[in-house]
């Protein structure tokens, strides 16, 4: 309401992280919540910036302090101004800003609002990060527009989730969401835990009695973690597509069949192309939430997904050379995905660029990660790869040429990099190689190593 942009930052990004999303996003306010004051004090002050500090939460004032009579906004051209920024790792330099405006915010939480039918009478259990439109536009913005009610859980811990999901103390959650990741590692919880039958029937019995929509996102859900999900709950999980810059595109029906391993049709108002990869002229397929067409002979081809529609993002912020090359010039947004179409459903095939690497629902830039490790003083060279992961969907792994002479283990590299990265970007997975292997160009093909590491 008063014109700002919102930047959401993320809790355990290092200092330089926080720092740069600061500087790039030209903040002008920093606003800390209580436990992060102090980190967040020291860096306005470096930075020239005032710091808001707010109060612990059982300081808040209630809501009856508080000024609950309505007002009308002044502001009438408020649609089109910028609402929020969330910052996103592309394949080249660092992330960049995707700025969205209050309208494409607004098109992305009625679509789901109404899509997944949310009501004031919802209760979600928020086990995700803010900074990423997963947490802050699915789990938090559509409950608080009609006026549901969140339950945060700032750390995701499966023995926690489990005992709120279970627990007959109100509030009780009805609707969960989130990365596959969390889903894998609330199997494995049970799995360990819960192993008496009538506790297997006690969990089942509650989830399929209190439950009413369990989602999942941000990655591929694979297969087996969807099955054990339904025999665990009883829950068939609803699984949907998205992304920072166009919010929600595809989804499986929160009534009807959903598709394993497909992610459903496209939601209202989003428009839908398959074209031939590395060409946008050529259309595979055309679709919308109504209708599709498949362009003869070229069914179940893979090709890049492009998207267009109310949700989509306005611009990379101050970067409008990237924000160009990222939209065809008749306007459609290019995910960089590779999709196909069939059995009336669409299916996500992988990203098109091997430099994105998704780990537990994060999207990592294999670059930005070798420009950290680049850093080590006993690496000369460094190849970042996606290694495949049943529970994380992709491991960070680092092939590593090291200075002659010169040793490291897996824990020293972690260790050294705490300091300089975001936790969920170090390499969890370390192979060190004489030589790097390149082909006969000279060039490393990371396609190839992952076969020839993880084959
Ligand atoms: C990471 N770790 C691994 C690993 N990968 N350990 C073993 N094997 C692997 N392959 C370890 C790291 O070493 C590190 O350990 C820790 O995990 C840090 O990662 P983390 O992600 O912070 O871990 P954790 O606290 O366990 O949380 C797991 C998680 C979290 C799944 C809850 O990753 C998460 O919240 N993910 C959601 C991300 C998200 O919201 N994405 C949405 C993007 S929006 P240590 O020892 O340092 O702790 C989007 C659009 C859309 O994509 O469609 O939604
Ligand atoms: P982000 O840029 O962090 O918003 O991540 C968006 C990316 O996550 C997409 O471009 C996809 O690559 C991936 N993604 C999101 N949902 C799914 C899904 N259901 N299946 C496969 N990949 C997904």
């Amino acid at each position: 309401m008063s014109g700002g942009t919102a930047v959401p930052l993320c809790r355990k990004h290092p200092l330089s992280d926080l720092e740069y999303v600061i500087s790039d996003s030209q903040s002008s306010l920093l606003v800390a919540g209580h436990p992060y004051a102090e980190t967040l004090e020291s860096l306005a002050q470096k930075l020239g910036l005032p710091c808001l500090t707010l109060p612990p939460t059982s300081d808040l004032g209630t809501s009856d302090e508080a000024d609950t009579q309505e007002k009308e906004t002044a502001i009438t051209d408020w649609a089109d101004r910028p609402a929020m920024i969330i910052y996103t790792s592309g394949t080249t330099g660092r992330p960049k800003g995707v700025l969205h405006t209050h309208s494409s915010i607004q098109a992305m939480v009625q679509c789901l609002v109404s899509e997944w039918a949310w009501s004031k009478d919802d209760i979600i259990l928020h086990t995700l990060p803010l900074h990423h439109v997963h947490g802050i536009v699915n789990k938090l913005l559509c409950p608080l527009w009609v006026g549901a009610t969140c339950v945060m859980v700032p750390d995701f811990q499966p023995q926690k989730v489990w005992e709120m999901l279970l627990s007959s103390k109100a509030p009780v959650a009805n609707v969960f969401m989130a990365v596959p990741t969390i889903y894998s590692k609330l199997i494995q919880y049970y799995d360990q835990h819960f192993t008496q039958p009538h506790v297997k029937d006690f969990v089942k019995a509650v989830c399929k009695e209190r439950i009413r929509v369990m989602v999942s996102g941000s990655a591929a859900l694979p297969l087996p973690t969807l099955q054990r999900w339904e025999e665990i709950t009883g829950h068939t999980l609803l699984e949907r597509y998205g992304m920072t810059e166009i919010g929600m595109a595809l989804s499986n029906p929160l009534k009807g069949p959903r598709i394993p391993g497909a992610v459903g049709l496209p939601l209202p108002s989003v428009e839908v192309r398959i074209v031939m990869n590395n060409t946008t002229n050529t259309t595979i397929v055309e679709g919308n939430h109504r209708e599709t067409q498949v362009r003869p002979g070229l069914e179940g081809k893979e090709g890049e997904l492009l998207v267009r529609g109310p949700s989509v993002f306005k611009e990379y912020w101050n970067k409008p050379q990237e924000t160009k090359e990222s939209f065809t010039d008749d306007g459609w947004f290019k995910t960089g995905d590779t999709v196909i179409y069939k059995d009336g459903a669409y299916w996500i095939m992988g990203r098109t660029s091997v430099d994105i690497i998704k780990s537990g629902g994060y999207k990592i830039s294999a670059l930005e990660v070798e420009r950290h490790l680049l850093a080590h003083p006993d690496i000369i060279d460094v190849a970042v790869i996606g290694a495949p992961d049943a529970i994380w969907g992709q491991k960070v792994t680092a092939v590593v040429q090291l200075k002659k002479g010169q040793s490291m283990s897996l824990p020293e590299l972690k260790t050294w990099a705490r300091e300089h990265m975001a936790s969920y970007t170090i390499p969890t997975g370390l192979v060190l190689v004489e030589e790097m292997p390149r082909n006969q160009m000279g060039k490393v093909n990371k396609k190839d190593l992952v076969r020839l590491f993880f084959p």
